[in-house]
């Protein structure tokens, strides 16, 4: 209950921060986009993850304000990276089941995408499977007015929940995030290594990109490469940064 009233209070004050992670496109290493992700910043001036509030901000529905938040601050970002030369850098943002059954989502990326004037095609929305899953045809509907507005859908965290593949054929989307759980034990694991391999071979049959998340060394980085894997996340290139930090990291890595 303490929890929930300070993240009342931290939705008018506007205490979140967005970082960054960067996405690199496995065959060269170069950094294609970035997933920003959510930190909440307290009064004492610490910093709490995600994880910590993310689960009562979707309980109560406080999800869809932060979200929004989130959503706009990371556009913003994003246009301010652009206009500076940074080349075109895909966003990736977080959407959660209670955001995608909110009537207002669509209006609100509608007006954000004409507010900020960013590229919609460079703006990819990570969805996980259960949450598709968890109301399938409300999430179709969500899932086709977003690709409308021609922006993109990654499902998120793929492997790990309730799922059909019929959706894969049937959904509107662009790729799937192999779980970090399938990747930490490459390349021993030869299970792992199997469903890896698997993945990439049907999303290449289906026309579908896949990135690996959970990517900490040059053994999965290699892995993967050699799965013909096409993105790749992880602490290997970078954990998620502040907006300043990312920005020298973008221009470390020119
Ligand atoms: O940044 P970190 O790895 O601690 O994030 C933990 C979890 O919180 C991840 O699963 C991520 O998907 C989720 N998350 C982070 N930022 C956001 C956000 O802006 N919106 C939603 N809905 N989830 C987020
Ligand atoms: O899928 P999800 O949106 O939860 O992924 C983002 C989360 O994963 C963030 O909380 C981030 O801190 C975490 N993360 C990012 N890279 C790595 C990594 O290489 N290893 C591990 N264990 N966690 C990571
Ligand atoms: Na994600
Ligand atoms: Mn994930």
């Amino acid at each position: 209950l303490v929890l929930e009233k300070d993240l009342r209070k931290a939705i008018e004050g506007r205490h979140f921060e967005v970082w960054y992670q960067p996405k690199v496109h496995l065959p060269t290493g170069g950094i294609i986009g970035m997933e920003a992700l959510v930190r909440w910043r307290r009064e004492d001036g610490s910093l709490t993850p995600p994880l910590e509030f993310i689960p009562v901000a979707e309980e109560t529905g406080m999800i869809v304000p932060i979200g929004e938040q989130v959503l706009e601050a990371a556009c913003r970002q994003a246009k301010t990276w652009h206009d500076s030369g940074y080349g075109h850098l895909a966003l990736a943002v977080n959407l959660s089941v209670r955001q995608l059954a909110h009537k207002g989502l669509i209006d609100f990326i509608e007006r954000l995408l004409r507010r900020t004037d960013i590229d919609p095609s460079l703006l990819e929305f990570e969805i996980t499977e259960t949450a598709i899953m968890s109301r399938v045809e409300q999430a179709v509907a969500v899932l086709e007015e977003i690709r409308r507005l021609g922006a993109h859908i990654t499902v998120d965290d793929f492997g790990t929940g309730y799922s059909s593949l019929y959706y894969l054929k049937r959904f509107p989307i662009r790729g799937l995030k192999v779980d970090r759980s399938f990747v930490s034990n490459l390349p021993s694991d030869a299970d792992d290594l199997a469903i890896v391999r698997t993945v990439v071979s049907m999303a290449r049959g289906l026309g579908l990109h896949v990135t690996a998340e959970g990517v900490e060394n040059v053994a999965q980085m290699e892995t993967l490469r050699s799965l013909d894997c096409d993105f790749g996340q992880g602490y290997l290139y970078s954990p998620p940064l502040a907006a300043g930090d990312f920005e020298r990291l973008l221009e470390t890595s020119g």
